[in-house]
């Protein structure tokens, strides 16, 4: 199969590239990607010369751009992980989230009806389904849980959810979507929670926790997500939407600690900061359907997910290192700046 896989210098798709190029001979994979501020090649270094892959810098919002691509490599999947991904960056510039989340979501599908494909898959994430109140451990989201969403990012990925099943029942596209909880392990850009807390406690600098730290997040390990994705695209229902996830719910506070006491740093690190607005309290997945119908199960546990990413961090410094020094310094000045 011929696969244009967009977003793979990004952290997820990143990981996805990394794995599938191996795990796949057979497959070509190309690579589509704009290199925002969170695409890198660096990511990329290991399959940059492989026969089986291929990287293409384009902008997915870029009609001409996506036309003149799929006019020429005629995909058989496109995996759509492309996106605006950071919900305090959508707070600040909601513009952007549209532009790349929905409106590049519906240049893919247009892409995908004129050449014809045999899937689009939607990476898509719990957050379209809002949050769950912090004292109802017995509530999880299942596929049929109302989309709900709190934040522009969140609203821009229900958005293109809703495209995508648009284009199933109306123009009868071959689609699935998948919607997965937080993400952690390599690769990962230190503007989020858990890379942002290994370098800056590895810095001795402040970990900013936002209110309490008492809000909820459902971890599961980056490769488990493109595992339980590349048996979506081979053995997932057309029309079908899955929920990702592996019941590792763990307060903010207790991730921050976690990864305190793994560093051997203190808790004098911890900075409670002003809330994130309009901050979901608590995510939670019931992945029983993807369970049932594919046989996907998470295979590594949070408790040894953090301590390989921890592992990371450490052996790979120069990855994070250069972009703590680049236009990062910038956004995290202003983002945290007035806070700490
Ligand atoms: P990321 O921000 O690390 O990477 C996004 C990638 O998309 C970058 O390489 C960036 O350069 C690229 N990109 C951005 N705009 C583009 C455009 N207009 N055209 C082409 N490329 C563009 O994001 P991530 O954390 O890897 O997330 C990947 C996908 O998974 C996103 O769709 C996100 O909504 C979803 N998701 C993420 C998580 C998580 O925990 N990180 C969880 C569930 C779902
Ligand atoms: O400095 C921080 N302090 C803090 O307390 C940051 C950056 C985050 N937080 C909190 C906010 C959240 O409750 O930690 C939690 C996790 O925050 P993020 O890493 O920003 O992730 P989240 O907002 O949960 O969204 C992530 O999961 C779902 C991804 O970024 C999304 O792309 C994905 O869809």
């Amino acid at each position: 199969m011929k696969i244009i896989v967009t977003g793979g210098a990004g952290f997820i798709g990143g990981n996805y590239v990394l794995l599938m190029v191996k795990k796949h001979p057979e497959d070509t994979i190309i690579c589509v990607d704009a290199l925002t501020y969170a695409g890198n090649m660096e990511t990329l270094e290991a399959v940059k010369d492989a026969p089986n892959f291929k990287f293409v810098k384009a902008d997915i919002a870029d009609r001409e751009a996506m036309d003149k691509l799929f006019a020429e490599e005629k995909p058989d999947v496109v995996i759509n992980f492309a996106a605006e991904s950071h919900v305090d960056r959508s707070i600040t510039n909601p513009e952007l989230f549209l532009q790349t989340n929905i409106i590049g979501t519906g240049v893919l599908l247009d892409a995908c009806r004129k050449y014809g494909i045999t899937r689009y898959h939607q990476v898509s994430t719990d957050e379209v389904y809002g949050d769950l109140p912090l004292d109802r451990p017995d509530l999880f989201f299942t596929e049929e849980t109302p989309l709900h969403t709190s934040s522009p990012y969140s609203a821009s990925k229900a958005s293109s959810d809703l495209l995508v099943l648009a284009y199933y029942r109306t123009y009868g596209l071959p689609v699935t979507i998948s919607r997965c909880s937080n993400n952690y392990g390599p690769y990962h850009f230190p503007e989020k929670l858990i890379p942002l807390m290994i370098a800056n406690a590895l810095n001795d600098k402040p970990l900013p926790v936002y209110g309490k730290g008492d809000n909820v997040r459902d971890w599961l390990y980056v490769e488990d997500h493109c595992i339980a994705i590349d048996m979506i695209i081979r053995n997932g229902k057309v029309g079908e939407v899955y929920n990702i996830g592996g019941h590792n719910e763990r307060t903010n506070l207790e991730v921050v600690k976690t990864i305190i006491r793994e560093l051997g740093k203190s808790e004098d690190l911890i900075r409670f900061v002003e809330d994130r607005a309009g901050h979901d309290r608590r995510y939670a997945i019931d992945p029983t359907k993807i369970k049932n119908e594919l046989g996907w199960e998470p295979t590594t546990t949070f408790d040894e997910g953090i301590k390989m990413t921890i592992k990371w961090y450490l052996d790979n410094k120069t990855w994070w290192e250069n972009i703590l020094s680049g236009e990062y310094a910038n956004y995290y000045d202003k983002m945290y700046g007035e806070k700490l």
